[in-house]
């Protein structure tokens, strides 16, 4: 027990490890506060904020999205004819990419995330997909883009933040165009007044800031799709694309923290851990684990909201004296479980290594 945080005196490692400019991003891209793993609704203001650039702010009254390109009938829509069309409000469960990029072996240098890149919020738009079809894309159309008003360099290069879906992904996907969150109006550093939400992918696909969608006769080549989401092994590799989300799973901490190292304290009692897990495209959660004293047992699922939000799980556990290292290990329904150690790839995207919690009972 030589690292106890909770013994009297105890002394703190000074090792230098994350750089300025890694902690400059953690100031800027605030995670979801894993205590509130228990709330079905991620509470508004502690959703994960992942922003490349600036936020940039826009004027509601005279915001308004354009179709153009490759469409017959190319048109665009104010933010308030936009907010006629028929509405839904969904549960979708959003994560970074980047989630658990600090654990990897060798850091990837970018927003250096460990577990909190989540969090679901009740999205209110309407679906993007007929809005689309109005604009009558011509058969040759080989990508829909979705470009954001944030601009600014990565890697030397300038762009606005933008993305792209094929007309496959559009016909498989539920994109919503979204305009709400949590019953109130997009806060202005998720997105506001107008973002896309697409359910089921990593958050880099989700462009916040909606100015423009363009039909393309090409595949687009946006810095945002083709120099950065990939899964490479090497800097040379042309890897493969970042997309559905795969499957995880969190547990909120049990007991109560040491404020430097988070490490957990609680007294000898029976508790139950609850957490949540998830998987990519609307796949199911078949199964939860949970590392208790050396043995994986299976946790009880509370079940999910939509098809696009997490499940909840808990499980009871007789808490002794001692430390205990405790994990949580989900497999979705198409058999894909969560690694123990992480797939490395030079981005660092995503590590749905299981999550560890190092618990001090007395
Ligand atoms: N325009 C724009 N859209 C964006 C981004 C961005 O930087 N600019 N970041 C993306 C990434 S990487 C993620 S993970 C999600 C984060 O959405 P949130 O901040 O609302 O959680 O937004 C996506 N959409
Ligand atoms: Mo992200």
């Amino acid at each position: 027990m030589k690292d106890n945080p909770f013994l009297p005196g105890a002394a703190r490692a000074d090792v230098p490890e994350f750089t300025r400019d890694e902690l400059g991003l953690a100031y800027r891209n605030s995670g979801a506060l894993l205590e509130l793993l228990t709330c079905d609704i991620t509470p508004t203001g502690t959703h994960y904020l992942l922003n490349h650039f600036d936020v940039p702010v826009i004027a509601p009254e005279t915001h308004s999205l354009t179709l153009e390109g490759a469409f017959r009938a190319p048109y665009s829509l104010t933010l308030a004819e936009i907010m006629a069309q028929p509405q839904i409000t969904r549960p979708v469960t959003l994560e970074c990419a980047g989630n658990g990029r600090a654990g990897m072996d060798p850091r990837p240098l970018s927003m250096p995330w460990m577990y909190e890149a989540i969090g679901t919020s009740e999205w209110t738009g309407t679906p993007l997909a007929p809005l689309i079809e109005r604009a009558r894309p011509k058969g040759s159309v080989q990508d829909f883009t979705f470009i954001g008003a944030d601009f600014g360099y990565d890697k030397g290069v300038p762009h606005f933040y933008g993305r792209s879906l094929t007309p496959q992904d559009m016909a498989e996907l539920e994109v919503m165009l979204v305009w709400g969150m949590n019953g109130a109006p997009l806060l202005p550093q998720h997105g506001a007044p107008l973002r896309i939400i697409v359910p089921g992918w990593y958050g880099m696909a989700s462009v916040k800031w909606l100015t423009t969608i363009t039909a393309l006769e090409e595949r687009y080549t946006g810095f945002q799709q083709v120099e950065t989401y990939r899964f490479r092994a090497h800097p040379d590799d042309p890897g493969t694309p970042v997309n559905r989300i795969h499957v995880k799973s969190l547990m909120k901490p049990p007991g109560v923290p040491d404020w430097f190292t988070r490490a957990r304290w609680m007294e000898a009692e029976r508790v139950t851990l609850q957490g949540r897990a998830w998987s990519g495209a609307g796949v199911p959660i078949e199964q939860v684990e949970v590392l208790l004293d050396g043995e994986w047992r299976a946790a009880e699922l509370t079940g999910r909201a939509d098809t696009y939000a997490w499940t909840g799980w808990q499980i009871d556990w007789d808490a002794t004296p001692g430390q205990h290292d405790l994990a949580c290990r989900a497999t979705d329904a198409e058999g894909n479980a969560q690694p123990l150690v992480p797939d490395y790839n030079t981005g660092g995207f995503a590590n749905n290594v299981v999550q560890r919690v190092t618990v001090y009972v007395t």
